[in-house]
């Protein structure tokens, strides 16, 4: 039996001698890089906070004390230590674990959002809950990276903190100089700054082997240690900014030496207000292939990066083309260049992208002022990213009606991420902006045509989403319908039954469909609206040629291009039931993409036997009966 597999909550690490920590740690190296290389996962960044994770399970009482991870992606590591190690190689599989912490897990387990930069605000709330109800003997722990810590939720959190004197609440900066790739901007660069100070380091490294013979005995001696390290960082470069912001700040901290990591910890605790303190880890460390790998680090396994064949590519190449030919189009990324597909461009133009950083907002708003000054932006995000960044969307870009192209990628059910990863609200979000054009491509070839009409597009936002993964196969088009592809017609001696709008890949999803409504005798047209705001008006006619219209979209359904549709027929006084299919609006858990859309029903034998039951409702004798048409759970 392993130490590791001894461990079933933390208390059990309470007792652990300074070797037998140094075993366990490289126990947890040995099953995350065992595990995640099998499952997938966020390898480099767990790997860096192996002693972190440990030292913080030591020192502090959870889930007395609340322990919350920025993004959480690199919270596997005290996952292992809450009584999770039988289970982890289920991780991030369909029914296992969580690649992110979840409350259904562990009670050790808080904030399960795994959106960027928001540790700091809910560690500000908790912490101002305790003071408030005299809960005092509760400390609030938050890790956030140094990438996460680009984001402006976190300084406005650290703003408030800085006001908050009585918050029991330490700031760990896990700080490894890497986001996806290195961070960038101002921060980054400080921290950088204060890592370098060669000359601050020596001094540190002798009052930390001086004061850890000190034996801790709460807020006086802090303060007075604070004091000479102050005084010291006044003399020695760089200033410190976060002093400066009126936050005590101990730093920076070796994060792979456990015991220096517990003493600086119980130091933080016992201050008794709010404390930041940074530590250096290294992200990828006791893996070479991550330790040396220049991309990322091995951020995740397998690389985010656009390989071949997938949607990201097909975008990062059509970029390059639209770049050569359009100076004025330049590429906005907020963290994520690789993983984007942005890469190419980049190199081709390095003067023409920007990584602003883990801000979504920023990069929004940043965009809109490119655009006043006369470029075209592509701003390339992750559909459930964009969440974050509405107002900038609907107000700095929307209402000023800027030329500013969005693409979504990992729009719809993405997978293994889970509920906070899945892109299924931008197609309701961007129903509500008034001038955004939303297209949606089906295969490689649209993703060109799109993207090209959409920078195309002179005097307001338009959007081009797709979905995460390999493209597929190309569908031509048999006919047009006003600016849609009509894929299929009925065949000779079928009605005009159903009007199938399917939305992006749904169009295809809606060819087989209609192949399994065929069997059933109902003659179905499968149009794709290639944009899906707004809706063309032809429906409005091709509509009344038919008995049912059914719209299909990898969209929440509320609110998204079924209800658009609805809407649309319903202002042109068209009398036709509409069936509109899409994700259950609901935070919907991880699992691979055809499982989650087999779980949801939005697959074509789950559509087709609803579309056959809602047509043989309407006119019985017209459906003929087989065997399929009874198979299938009922969808929402
Ligand atoms: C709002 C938001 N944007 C983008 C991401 C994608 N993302 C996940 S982890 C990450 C990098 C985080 O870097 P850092 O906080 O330094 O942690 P590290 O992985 O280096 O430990 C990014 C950009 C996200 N989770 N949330």
């Amino acid at each position: 039996m392993t130490l590791l597999e001894c461990i079933n909550g933390p208390e059990d690490l309470k007792g652990l001698s300074q070797e037998q920590l140094i075993r366990l740690a490289g126990e947890i190296r040995d099953l995350l890089i065992e595990t995640t290389t099998r499952t997938s996962g966020h390898l480099g960044p767990n790997l860096g906070v192996v002693e972190l994770t440990i030292a913080i399970h030591r020192v502090f009482d959870s889930p007395r004390d609340r322990i919350i991870f920025d993004t959480g992606h690199q919270a596997y590591v005290h996952k292992l230590l809450t009584g999770r190690v039988a289970r982890f190689g289920t991780l991030r599989q369909r029914g296992g674990l969580t690649g992110y912490p979840n409350r259904a897990e562990s009670e050790h387990d808080l904030v399960e959002n795994s959106h960027a930069s928001t540790s700091l605000s809910y560690a500000d709330g908790l912490a101002k809950a305790h003071t408030l109800r005299g809960e005092l003997d509760r400390t609030v722990v938050a890790v956030i990276g140094d990438g996460a810590l680009t984001g402006g939720m976190a300084w406005e959190a650290l703003n408030n903190i800085a006001a908050a004197k009585d918050s029991r609440l330490v700031m760990i900066v896990n700080d490894n100089g890497w986001s996806y790739q290195p961070t960038i901007g101002g921060l980054a660069e400080h921290l950088a700054a204060i890592r370098v100070s060669q000359q601050y380091e020596h001094v540190l490294d002798y009052i930390k082997t001086t004061l850890s013979r000190t034996p801790v005995v709460g807020a006086p001696i802090y303060g007075t240690l604070h004091g000479i390290k102050k005084g010291i960082k006044d003399v020695l470069q760089p200033q410190v900014m976060f002093e400066d912001l009126g936050l005590k700040y101990v730093g920076p901290i070796d994060g792979h030496d456990e015991r220096l990591l517990e003493t600086a910890l119980r130091r933080a605790r016992d201050f008794g207000g709010p404390v930041l303190l940074h530590v250096i880890t290294r992200k990828g460390l006791g893996y070479p292939e991550a330790e040396q790998n220049e991309i990322d680090c091995l951020h995740q396994v397998p690389a985010a990066g656009a390989a071949p064949g997938t949607w990201s590519r097909v975008f990062g190449d059509e970029m390059v083309a639209i770049g050569t030919r359009r100076p004025d189009v330049v590429a906005i990324t907020a963290a994520m260049l690789y993983p984007t597909g942005l890469a190419q461009f980049a190199a081709a133009y390095p003067d023409r992208v920007y990584d602003v950083g883990i801000a979504e907002q920023h990069a929004v708003t940043s965009a809109a002022g490119l655009a006043m000054a006369g470029l075209h932006p592509v701003v390339a995000i992750y559909s459930t990213f964009l969440n974050r960044a509405f107002d900038q969307t609907l107000m700095d870009v929307g209402l000023h009606r800027l030329p500013v192209t969005f693409v979504l990628d990992r729009a719809g059910v993405t997978g293994p991420d889970g509920a906070s990863h899945h892109g299924m609200w931008d197609g309701s979000l961007m129903q509500l902006v008034p001038g955004m054009k939303v297209a949606a491509p089906r295969d490689a070839r649209r993703v060109a045509e799109l993207l090209n009409e959409a920078v195309e597009v002179p005097d307001g936002p338009t959007v081009v989403r797709f979905p995460k993964g390999k493209v597929g196969g190309e569908v031509e088009a048999v006919a047009r319908l006003g600016g849609m592809d009509v894929l299929r017609t009925p065949a000779a001696g079928f009605g005009a039954d159903v009007l199938l709008v399917g939305a992006g890949v749904m169009a295809l999803t809606g060819l087989e469909i209609a192949d399994r409504l065929a069997v059933h005798g109902i003659g179905v047209t499968v149009v794709d609206p290639r944009w899906t705001k707004p809706v063309d008006e032809a429906l409005a006619g091709a509509a009344r040629q038919h008995r049912l219209v059914v719209t299909v979209e990898d969209n929440g359904r509320v609110g998204g291009f079924g209800d658009a549709v609805a809407r649309l027929l319903r202002d042109h006084d068209v009398d036709l039931p509409v069936k509109t299919f899409g994700l259950p609006q609901e935070f919907l858990p991880h699992g691979t993409r055809e499982e989650v859309l087999d779980e949801v029903g939005l697959t074509p034998q789950h559509l087709a036997r609803q579309i056959t039951e809602a047509v043989a409702r309407r006119s019985p004798g017209d459906v003929r009966e087989t065997a399929d048409a009874a198979e299938g759970p009922p969808v929402e």
